[in-house]
């Protein structure tokens, strides 16, 4: 029987994607991409969900399209590229980015073509030190999709961004965390642990405030300083009337842990 190429678990408030074809370096299949949605939509609609954790069995996170799918006979019509990527890569983009928890990737090995730029898509990228990420595209004529021409030189700034994606040569997780590219690189047997803490304490945070965190930062990219300040204020005015906020100031002024829901608010109560 063929295994679940798409792992999902819930414990402490995290769901714990695992890419899982581990003999083709998790590279991305249409039933891969079907699973992965279904995982992100129940995130999307679980209350109890309040992180996200994405990883990939074995030894790479993940290699991107599987490019068994993508031979052509010499003569015969080459696939059309955009069909799958208006279906499969640009929603998964969307979702991760718009979805309103944090979302972790803990990169334990190679991520190349599609497969990198789904891991830096992420809120908080860590990896382990033997992984690398390789923004494969141009060794078989191709250009970075799933947001890495956006993401890049925002990331690394233009210089890098272009040799990195013309050389397509390994970067190293120590290099992409020294480059700003990713959160943290550490060693091998710290990778799960900690990503597993730290999404934990994600889930354990205010979860309405950090979506509205993400939404401002996402929102940064694009925007001036008067739109952002106003985008500020408005996302400011919603985290105030949150139960977390009021739990937070009330925990702080009592010297005690918050205890956050991660509730939106209800009403109006400032
Ligand atoms: O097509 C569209 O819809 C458009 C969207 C495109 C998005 C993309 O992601 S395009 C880019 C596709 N990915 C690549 O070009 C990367 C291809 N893989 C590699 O370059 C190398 O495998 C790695 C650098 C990632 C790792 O190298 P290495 O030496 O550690 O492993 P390996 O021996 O190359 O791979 C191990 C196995 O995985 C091997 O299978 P085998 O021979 O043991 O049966 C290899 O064929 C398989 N594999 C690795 N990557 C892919 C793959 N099989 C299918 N597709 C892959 N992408």
């Amino acid at each position: 029987m063929e295994s679940e190429v798409v792992l999902s678990q819930v414990a402490d408030g995290v769901l714990t994607i695992t890419l899982n074809r581990p003999d083709k370096l998790n590279s991305f299949t249409v039933a891969m991409h079907e699973r992965l949605a279904d995982a992100f939509e129940r995130a999307e609609r679980d209350d109890g969900i309040r992180a996200v954790l994405i990883t990939g069995a074995g030894r790479a996170f993940s290699a991107g399209q599987d490019l068994s799918d993508r031979v052509t006979p010499k003569d015969g019509t080459p696939p059309d590229l955009a069909v799958t990527i208006e279906s499969y890569y640009n929603p998964l983009i969307r979702r991760i980015k718009a979805l309103p928890k944090p979302v972790v990737a803990a990169v334990n090995g190679v991520a190349a073509g599609a497969g990198a730029n789904i891991a830096l898509a992420c809120d908080i990228v860590l990896a382990a030190e033997s992984a690398k990420f390789i923004q494969a595209f141009a060794r078989i004529g191709l250009l970075p999709d799933s947001g890495g021409t956006w993401a890049l030189p925002r990331l690394v700034g233009m210089a890098r961004a272009k040799a990195l994606a013309m050389l397509a040569e390994p970067v190293s997780a120590r290099q992409a965390a020294d480059w700003g590219m990713i959160w943290q690189a550490l060693p091998d047997a710290d990778l799960m642990p900690t990503a597993r803490k730290l999404a934990a304490a994600l889930a354990r945070a205010p979860t309405y405030g950090l979506g509205l965190i993400k939404q401002a930062l996402e929102a940064s990219a694009t925007a001036d300083l008067d739109t952002q300040l106003d985008l500020e204020r408005d996302l400011q005015q919603k985290a105030g009337f949150s139960p977390d906020y009021a739990e937070g100031v009330r925990a702080f002024m009592e010297k005690r842990t918050p205890a956050f829901t991660g509730k939106e608010p209800t009403e109006k109560t400032g």
